[in-house]
């Protein structure tokens, strides 16, 4: 009965294992019938969102921790590949335990940034849990980490070897740097934020530079990598090979900052005539300079006090001062003389007058909430956006109706929130499941994935290359 089990396993295993070989060549055999668009095969005749997700079928060694890459795997999670992390016996991704608020649980910090994954824990320097990953190896498609440099290299599991043993994987890394002078350090978030360009570009002009709280430095460069992924499984299909994929935090983060870079070559052509320091007459230096709330394109934007500002310190709107709804702001405000005077008549005449312009139109909105101004405005096409504290979207309605704030729940720490798929499709249904404890899935991977026979998985565990040592101390 047990051996019929195992065949079953073993089976299914080298079946899955098939799996990606077999959408390359499914392009082949499918491509008959499918008239002008014969490269894909035959078009499904299931409902919409019950064809599977968007990667079923892909598998992903997620040797990942902190943020950036599991970023990067949780979303590829999202869109259905079944990721396997990769876990130190006994201590976990780091994350398991910063940043706790309940005690002795998973933090939010790892809870939700590790969904729709299962936990392997293997000691990848053990001579078993090398055994372990190079099982994995041959049967996933994609390895993803974010070690530090030369990490993966002293674990043994170098390009060489990764291709060796499986062509077909694909390799993708996050760093904090590229090739060249920095390639050897650590980097953390803000670190990259900095060498990005985004902190010296972000802030007042009379301040110091500063970080932001959107994480363009971890979640960004995740998000790029995750890209980088899907196109190189997309390369596979026709070549049949992987190959490595690399994402450094400082490009990911200039990438998003890409319109500073553009400023900067403007700066030899004169004045950045939309920053407001330029219609209050200081001059401009040989770099980009902070732009405080200024807008990043050409239609001039501040952000406003309303209603309530005095006590709510998210009592603010972005007001955007669009030319082509001048007339309409200068009717809401109470100027209409505003639409004909030549000093305010056209965006050249405004640009040196827009501080003068944002606190008469702040006079305004100080009279309502952000809202108010919101509904007021959006009904005569003036763009404006309400700055929402993080318990307002907590809370918001919509973001829940949509899939985007996700509850989930944790048999060790109960319900908490987290960001679901940000990306929808169609036909491609992401269900956030929650985050896997630590190792939760070591036996069903070795058995069901791996297909290791009962005796084999008792030698790997009393070899200790899967358990804690006897005396690592569990972090409180
Ligand atoms: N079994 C045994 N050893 C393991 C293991 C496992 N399952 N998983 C990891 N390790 C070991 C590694 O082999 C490495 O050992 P050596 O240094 O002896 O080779 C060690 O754990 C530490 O890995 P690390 O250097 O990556 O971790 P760190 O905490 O010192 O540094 C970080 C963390 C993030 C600064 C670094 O990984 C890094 O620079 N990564 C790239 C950039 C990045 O992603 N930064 C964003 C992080 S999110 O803010």
């Amino acid at each position: 009965m047990a051996k019929k089990k195992q065949k079953k396993a073993k089976a299914a295993a080298k079946k899955s294992s098939r799996k990606v070989v077999k959408l390359a060549t499914a392009r082949k055999a499918k491509s008959k019938s499918n008239g002008k668009h014969n490269s894909l095969p035959r078009t499904s005749t299931k409902p919409y969102g019950q064809d599977g997700q968007a990667l079923t079928g892909v598998r992903i060694l997620d040797f990942t921790h902190v943020q950036s890459g599991p970023t990067c795997t949780q979303l590829l999670g999202y869109m259905g590949a079944d990721v396997i992390k990769v876990e130190r016996p006994g201590v976990g991704d780091i994350t398991r335990t910063q940043l706790r608020d309940v005690k002795g649980e998973d933090s939010l910090y790892f809870t939700m940034l590790n969904g729709n994954k299962r936990s392997i824990t293997i000691d990848s320097k053990h001579p078993q849990g090398m055994r372990v990953l190079n099982a994995l190896i041959k049967t996933c498609d994609v390895l993803v980490e974010n070690f530090a440099p030369g990490a993966l290299d002293r674990m043994g599991l170098t390009w060489g070897h990764i291709h060796e043993t499986n062509p077909r994987m694909i390799v993708a890394s996050v760093k904090g740097f590229g090739p060249g002078p920095y390639e050897d350090c650590k980097v953390y978030e803000n670190v990259a934020q900095c060498a990005g360009g985004s902190a010296s570009t972000t802030g007042f002009r009379e301040g110091p530079p500063l970080v932001t709280g959107a994480q363009i430095g971890d979640s960004g460069t995740g998000l790029h990598l995750a890209w980088g992924i899907v196109c190189a499984l997309y390369q596979r299909m026709r070549t049949g090979r992987g190959q490595k994929v690399l994402c450094a935090m400082q490009d990911g983060v200039l990438n998003l900052a890409r319109v500073k870079l553009r400023d900067q070559q403007r700066l030899k052509h004169g004045p950045l005539s939309e920053y407001s320091q330029y219609g209050e007459n200081i001059p401009f230096g040989d770099a980009v300079p902070r732009a405080g709330n200024d807008s990043g394109g050409g239609q001039p934007g501040w952000i406003l006090k309303c209603k309530g500002w005095e006590a709510d310190p998210d009592a603010y709107i972005y007001f955007i001062t669009q030319a082509p709804v001048w007339g309409e702001i200068c009717d809401l405000i109470g100027k209409t003389e505003w639409k004909t005077d030549p000093n305010y008549a056209t965006p050249p005449a405004r640009l040196p007058r827009l501080k003068q312009i944002f606190a008469t139109i702040e006079e305004w909105t100080m009279t309502k909430t952000k809202f108010e101004v919101m509904d007021i405005c959006n009904k005569v096409d003036i763009p404006v956006g309400p700055i929402l504290s993080m318990k307002e979207i907590a809370e918001e309605k919509s973001l829940r109706d949509t899939g985007t704030v996700v509850e989930v729940d944790h048999p060790g720490r109960g319900k908490y929130l987290t960001v679901g798929n940000p990306v929808k499709m169609s036909d491609s249904i992401t269900e956030v499941k929650r985050s896997p404890l630590l190792g939760e899935h070591t036996d069903e991977i070795l058995k069901d994935v791996l297909a290791f026979k009962s005796a084999e998985i008792a030698e790997i565990k009393n070899s200790g290359a899967l358990n804690a040592p006897k005396k690592e101390e569990k972090a409180a």
